[in-house]
C-alpha cells in the first residue's frame, strides 16, 4: 500500500494513525509545492488534487484521510482507534469533527486567504482570514474543556482524535498561529503526545 505524502496536517494525521497501530505504509512524497497534485497521471489519481491519497496494490484508489483510517482500521481493528462501543465510537467521531472541522478547517480557511500559494484559487480577504482565526480561538477553547484532565483526547487511549488534534497543532505552529499554547489542557495533552515514538510519524 503506497500513500501519498507531504509534510501537511492531513497526511500528517494517516502518518499517526498508522504508526501508532504499527501499519506499515511505503510513502510516495508529492511535490506539493511545485505543484505535482496537478500532472495528469496524478489527477487521475485523484482529481481533487490534494494529499493523501492511499493506493492499493492493485492500483485501487482511496481518498480523503479518515476514510484512508476507517479503512485501515478495518483491517486493522487491534488496538482499536475508532472506539469499542456505539457510545465510545459516538464520542471518537464527535471529538474528531471538533479537531478536524472546528480546528483544522480552520486553519485551512485562514491559510486559504493569505498565503501566496492559495491566491490563484479566487480572491483571497482579510476579513475572512480575521473570521477563520475566530472560530478557531473559540474552538481551541471548547477542545480544552473537551480533553480536560484525560490523558488523550477521548479518554485513555489513543483514537484517530489525537492523531488529527496533533496534526493541526502542527499546522497552527506553521502558519504562525500558537494559540493552542495558551490553553493548559491542549498544552499538557500535546507535550506528552510528543514523546510518544509515533509523534515522529
Ligand atoms: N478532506 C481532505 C483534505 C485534504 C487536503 O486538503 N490536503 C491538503 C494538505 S493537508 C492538500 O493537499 N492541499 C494542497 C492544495 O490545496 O493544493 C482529507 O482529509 O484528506
Amino acid at each position: 500500500m503506497k500513500l501519498y505524502n507531504f509534510a501537511a496536517p492531513n497526511p500528517q494525521k494517516v502518518r499517526l494513525y498508522a504508526a501508532e497501530k504499527g501499519i506499515p505504509l511505503e510513502l510516495v512524497e508529492v511535490d506539493v509545492i511545485n505543484h505535482g497534485l496537478r500532472t495528469p497521471e496524478m489527477l487521475a489519481k485523484n482529481p481533487l488534487a490534494v494529499v493523501p491519497f492511499l493506493e492499493l496494490d492493485d492500483g485501487t484508489v482511496i481518498r480523503e484521510s479518515l476514510v484512508i483510517i476507517e479503512y485501515l482500521e478495518e483491517l486493522n481493528p487491534q488496538p482499536p482507534m475508532l472506539g469499542r462501543s456505539p457510545l465510545e465510537r459516538a464520542r471518537i467521531r464527535e471529538l474528531d469533527r471538533l479537531a478536524e472541522l472546528g480546528l483544522m478547517a480552520e486553519l485551512a480557511h485562514y491559510a486559504h486567504n493569505i498565503s501566496p500559494f492559495f491566491a490563484d484559487k479566487g480572491p483571497q480577504s482579510p476579513d475572512a482570514a480575521r473570521m477563520a482565526v475566530n472560530c478557531y480561538r473559540k474552538n481551541l477553547g471548547i477542545m480544552d474543556r473537551e480533553i480536560g484532565g484525560k490523558p488523550f483526547v477521548a479518554g485513555d487511549t489513543p483514537s484517530v482524535a489525537d492523531c488529527t488534534l496533533y496534526a493541526t497543532l502542527g499546522f497552527g505552529d506553521y502558519v504562525g498561529l500558537k494559540d493552542a499554547d495558551g490553553f493548559v489542557n491542549i498544552r499538557r495533552w500535546r507535550a506528552s503526545f510528543a514523546t510518544r515514538p509515533s509523534a515522529a510519524a
